[in-house]
């Protein structure tokens, strides 16, 4: 008789086991009626697993909770299987890796996803260390990859199956190609074991994912005060719930909704063409006080648009460069909705840790538009302050911004990135 699985359909948890079955041969069925928030919550389901969490296996001789352990009592039931290797030190790596990329690999991407896919409390530092700490495993996974095929000897064993389930998650959901192309044996890695047939059939086809989902928490750390603060709003969902397979998903899509005529369309019309900055700005290669910011202050319509100075709340968390770069990078692509009606410059400062991140957006309309508000979760993590041209300071501020002048407030610049 089948042992039972009460897991979540499409779910890496589940998937450990389901992939171990298939190749020991045991065999393991999914609980058909499960409804999480439902059945986990029932008295009898308590007996099984006290914490209530899925998934549970249910077996003649009791019940095993925590997917790991589940997955290797499955790889065990069947005694000629070859999952744990042939030898004692293959079964110590495997359970090495195991380890390894549960408390390194999948630790990490929970933290970074949890936020973004539950209604998990959001903490950017938190979320710059794990994602600092699954770069360092990624790194070391990447080169042990290098000269190894699977993880122990010369096949599949549970620690490729437990890898791959932690890696699954990260790459469908958060981990984008300019993430993994720095640990292109990672990638290998990955791809190989997905479309191996025992994999496949369980996982179906796999697809990365190309940007990483929105915070979905409302408890993010409250805004300081300041004048022109954006309010925290619950950011629209990638995802409602756990995964699931592609076609139940697609079967669940709601028809397109004829899309609302954005307000800031609705604005008086302006004489300051925003593409026709753009294009001065790209195409200004020389000399540009005179000919970019000189045409700048000519174009510029102060009905019509309106200046902002941004800075970051968190800069003492800006410890390492590359992350802090990639979080300005995430901000300015999370900015799309906006390329109709902005143009923004984003300068990281300094020549060594904590990095300054300091920014200057144009703005259509004499508000930050509440869309993008709504939208972009970057925005309550910066101050905003609304220009006054009339201040000469801050006009030259302003030009500086935009030519990325060095130094910039007496320091180096790390890095400058436009939104055009
Ligand atoms: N370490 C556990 C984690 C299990 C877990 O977090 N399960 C989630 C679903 S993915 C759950 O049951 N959440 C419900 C809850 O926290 O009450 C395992 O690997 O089995």
């Amino acid at each position: 008789m089948a042992l039972a699985l009460y897991a979540i359909k499409g779910h890496k948890s589940g998937f450990k086991a389901l992939i171990a079955a298939e190749y020991s041969g045991v065999q393991v069925k999914l609980v058909d009626n499960f409804e999480m928030g439902v059945t986990n919550k029932s008295p009898e389901y308590l007996k099984m697993n006290p914490i209530g969490k899925v998934p549970v296996l249910k077996t003649p001789d009791g019940a095993v909770f925590e997917s790991n352990a589940i997955a290797r009592y499955v790889a065990r039931a069947n005694t000629d299987c070859t999952l744990y290797g042939s030898s004692l030190i293959d079964y110590a790596h495997v359970e090495q890796w195991i380890d390894f990329s549960s408390l390194e690999i999948d630790a990490n991407i929970m933290i970074w996803l949890r936020p973004r896919i539950e209604h998990a409390m959001y903490l950017p530092p938190a979320e710059e260390a794990a994602i600092t700490a699954l770069k360092r495993a990624l790194g070391a996974l990447n080169s042990y990859l290098a000269s190894n095929t699977y993880l122990v000897g010369h096949s599949v064993t549970l620690a490729d199956i437990v890898m791959t389930c932690n890696l699954y998650f990260g790459f469908i959901h958060l981990m984008t190609k300019s993430f993994t192309a720095e640990f292109p044996h990672v990638e290998r890695y990955f791809w190989t074991m997905v479309n191996q047939p025992n994999f496949k059939k369980i996982m179906g086809d796999v697809k990365q994912t190309d940007s990483v989902p929105a915070i979905q928490s409302a408890k993010k750390p409250a805004p300081a005060k300041e004048s022109a603060k954006p309010k925290p709003k619950q950011e629209p969902k990638k995802e409602k719930q756990a995964p699931q397979p592609k076609a139940e998903a697609a079967a669940e899509e709601e028809a397109p909704k004829p899309k609302p005529k954005n307000p800031l369309d609705l604005l008086p019309p302006s004489k300051m063409i925003l593409d026709d900055w753009k294009r001065l700005y790209s195409n200004t290669k020389t000399n540009f006080r005179e000919v970019a910011i000189k045409g700048f202050w000519e174009m510029y319509d102060p009905k019509g648009y309106s200046l902002w100075f941004c800075d970051y709340k968190y800069n003492e968390e800006n410890t390492v460069s590359f992350v802090t770069l990639n979080k300005v990078g995430g901000f300015l692509q999370r900015m799309d909705l906006a390329r109709k009606y902005a143009f923004g410059k984003m300068l990281v400062i300094g020549s060594e840790p904590p990095f300054k991140v300091k920014g200057l957006w144009l703005f259509r309309g004499q508000e930050i538009p509440q869309f993008v508000i709504d939208e972009c979760y970057d925005m309550e993590l910066y101050e905003w302050k609304k220009v006054d041209i009339s201040d000469e300071v801050q006009k030259e501020r302003v030009n500086q911004m935009i030519e990325d002048q060095e130094p910039f407030e007496g320091e180096a610049l790390l890095d400058a990135k436009c939104f055009k």
